[in-house]
């Protein structure tokens, strides 16, 4: 990375634990208690959906059974979830970011990307731009919120969760080297608890390790996420931050009067809904990694198949291609279909390149 490059400044922001800081917000009688919010252990296959962090303390987590969670603390005080609380408070913060961008992706109701690469009101530093927007949520919300501050997506998140509570960590264009080198493993955002275990087995712990595998080695240990790793643990990341999100799937699909049950006659259907998806995804410069085919059988049951490429592709051969590999594999004899789909999706994972911008812009 050398000092002509421009680079982006991606903000990730994520309130600290979500539900119970708006319940403890709102009722008094919850502030400095353990909580959790959820089902109770009374009810049928409560879970926890968030712990406050008094009740982390007792090694309480999202997901866990509350009866679980009640073992572990007796005295814990089980909340129900007040959904329109969160999402007011979700409506509220995405006000404050649109104060600095419009580059906004959400990734639920409590974390988003934000590109502050140009903002708004001309501040420049992303760093700065993080603290306001923490100071806003603290005051208009009495709520607290940890940001991380990289130059691409997959740092900014690690780097939200390293100082929660209430956090602010920058990982500069200089860090991010050493940084995903010392990374262990579990920690890559998107490695699954089997991935590490495998990873873990073959000797490799930290992005160093991964670091002395080469691309065609992350791939054929790993499969195609393994080509993202390559990349990623080499500081690279252009996954833009998406606004837009509807643009994550485009499909076609049609209903027939008459069933089908040949596959031949699927075929031939699937043939010409590829060609409408093709016309669709060119119309709009958009190309896909993975082809879903839907089917709605005569009862209205639905099932989908998936096929991923190791390309992006947007042509009617190559949809049809992928299309044929789903029907061959489908359990669909038997079946009588009225309704047949095509999709794509997966259009991101490091395929987009962000616009070259043309200017070298203040750095953080
Ligand atoms: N949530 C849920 N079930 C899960 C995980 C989360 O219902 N398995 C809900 C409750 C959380 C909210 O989503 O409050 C946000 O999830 P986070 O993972 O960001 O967790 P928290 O905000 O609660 O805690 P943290 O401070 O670790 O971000
Ligand atoms: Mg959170």
């Amino acid at each position: 990375m050398d000092g002509e490059t421009t680079y982006r400044k991606i903000i990730h922001v994520d309130m600290d634990a979500f539900y119970a800081s708006v319940e403890q917000r709102d009722f008094p009688e919850y502030r400095d208690k353990p909580i959790v919010v959820g089902g109770s252990p009374e009810g049928r296959g409560g879970v926890v959906a968030t712990a406050s962090y008094e009740a982390r303390k007792f090694g309480i987590r999202s997901a866990m059974p509350s009866k679980t969670a009640q073992r572990l603390c007796p005295d814990v005080i089980f909340v129900y979830p007040r959904f329109d609380a969160y999402k007011a408070v979700s409506n509220h913060i995405r006000e404050i970011f649109h104060r600095y961008t419009d580059i906004i992706e959400p990734l639920s109701l409590d974390e988003a990307y934000l590109d502050v690469t140009t903002d708004k009101q001309n501040i420049g530093s992303a760093i700065e731009i993080a603290r306001l927007i923490k100071g806003a949520i603290k005051n208009e919300l009495q709520l607290t919120a940890s940001a991380g501050i990289s130059i691409n997506k997959f740092v900014a998140k690690i780097a939200s969760d390293m100082k929660k509570p209430d956090g602010l960590t920058f990982i500069g264009p200089s860090k991010i080297i050493s940084f995903m080198e010392e990374l262990p493993v579990e920690k890559f955002f998107g490695v699954g608890k089997v991935t590490a275990v495998k990873m873990k087995a073959m000797g490799l712990h930290t992005g160093a390790d991964l670091k002395k595998l080469s691309e065609a080695e992350m791939i054929q240990s790993f499969g195609k996420p393994g080509k993202f790793y390559y990349q990623i643990v080499r500081g690279i990341d252009n996954r833009e931050v998406q606004s837009h999100r509807e643009t994550k799937s485009v499909s076609v699909e049609d209903t027939y009067q008459e069933d089908l049950t040949a596959k031949d006659a699927m075929l031939t259907e699937l043939e010409i809904l590829s060609e409408r998806l093709a016309i669709r995804l060119q119309r709009h410069g958009l190309k896909g990694r993975t082809i879903t085919v839907k089917f709605k059988f005569h009862d209205f049951t639905i099932m989908t198949r998936s096929f991923s490429l190791p390309e992006l592709i947007n042509t009617k051969e190559a949809i049809t291609q992928a299309v044929k590999i789903i029907l061959d594999k489908a359990p669909v004899e038997d079946k009588k279909v009225r309704l047949l789909g095509v999709g794509t999706s997966n259009f991101d994972m490091l395929s987009r390149e962000r616009p070259k911008k043309d200017k070298q812009l203040k750095l953080f």
